[in-house]
């Protein structure tokens, strides 16, 4: 459970870290299943529906951008989804109906593993409200070095941010559009995790390191904020993704300022693909 200095600082800042919400045994799990995933890409030659892979990718040296949707595809991770402790947390911050919104796991390999550039979510699924966050479980301790998540405080309560570029949508801001220095790193240690708001600017650099910076990302939504992109499975399918309380039929209507996420140049599953069209990366070693 938050005590209300967290919920304070969450409401004010639009994220937060919390200690020991998960076991060491729990990211062990995790961590292990990992392994024999990365271990299962190294036949895989292009992107596909679990892997996104580094342009260096190859049977001998694994590397992947991204796990996508991992809770489909093993239930240790289905299980980190699901953790009654993690769901307590965001039920003191969006309420006691929450269904999945979806999952990842961004793996940031060392000596290169591929930034974030500055974006919010909300710019790439905007809701009927924004009662929606992101839990990051990290399955290595993130950390500057090697590439932690980094946000920009109170962001989530601006009142408009644009992705969009010549007029089409690239998944990023334009990085003359807010003060970088005001950005905190969001550090956090194996068991602990960090939340952000849907709205929350974040980004995160290269990893240059030599230590991996793999990072699960749960994201979440009060039951009653409806995605403006529509419903893309069977409402029984959607229903099934509530993970605490009840479904509705009754959408939350609120006053939150809405950039359409389109249109796109050409039609890319992932973010790191919509922001491949960025003219310039917001950091400077990688493109
Ligand atoms: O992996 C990260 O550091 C940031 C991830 C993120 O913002 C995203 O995938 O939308």
């Amino acid at each position: 459970m938050l005590n209300s200095k967290q919920v304070d600082f969450y409401n004010s800042n639009g994220y937060l870290t919390v200690e020991n919400v998960y076991s060491a045994s729990q990211i062990k799990l995790l961590s292990d299943v990992t392994d024999e995933f990365v271990e299962k890409s190294r036949l895989v030659t292009e992107e596909n529906d679990i892997f996104a892979l580094e342009s260096d990718h190859s049977e001998n040296n694994p590397r992947l951008t991204r796990i996508k949707t991992p809770h489909k595809f093993h239930s240790v991770y289905e299980q980190a989804m699901k953790d009654e402790k993690m769901l307590d947390i965001l039920e003191q911050l969006i309420g006691k109906n929450i269904r999945l919104q979806g999952s990842k796991l961004n793996m940031k390999m060392p000596g290169g593993g591929r930034q974030v550039e500055w974006h919010t979510d909300w710019g790439h699924y905007p809701h009927t409200n924004d009662d929606l966050l992101a839990v990051g479980v990290p399955l290595d301790d993130s950390t500057e070095e090697n590439g932690c998540l980094m946000v920009i405080p109170g962001s989530h309560k601006w009142t408009a941010t644009s992705h969009h570029e010549d007029g089409f949508f690239v998944g990023a801001v334009d990085i003359d559009s807010f003060d970088i220095k005001k950005a905190a790193n969001v550090t956090s240690n194996i068991g602990g995790v960090s939340i952000h708001h849907v709205r929350t600017l974040h980004g995160s650099a290269p990893n240059m390191s030599n230590k991996p910076r793999r990072l699960l990302l749960l994201e979440f939504c009060a039951a009653d904020a409806f995605p403006l992109k529509g419903i893309s499975t069977s409402w029984d399918e959607w229903n099934k993704q509530i993970v605490r309380g009840k479904p509705t039929i009754q959408p939350r209507l609120e006053k939150v300022p809405v950039f359409f996420p389109q249109p796109l140049k050409i039609e890319h599953g992932s973010i790191f693909g919509i922001q491949s069209n960025l003219k310039k990366s917001h950091f400077t070693k990688s493109k």
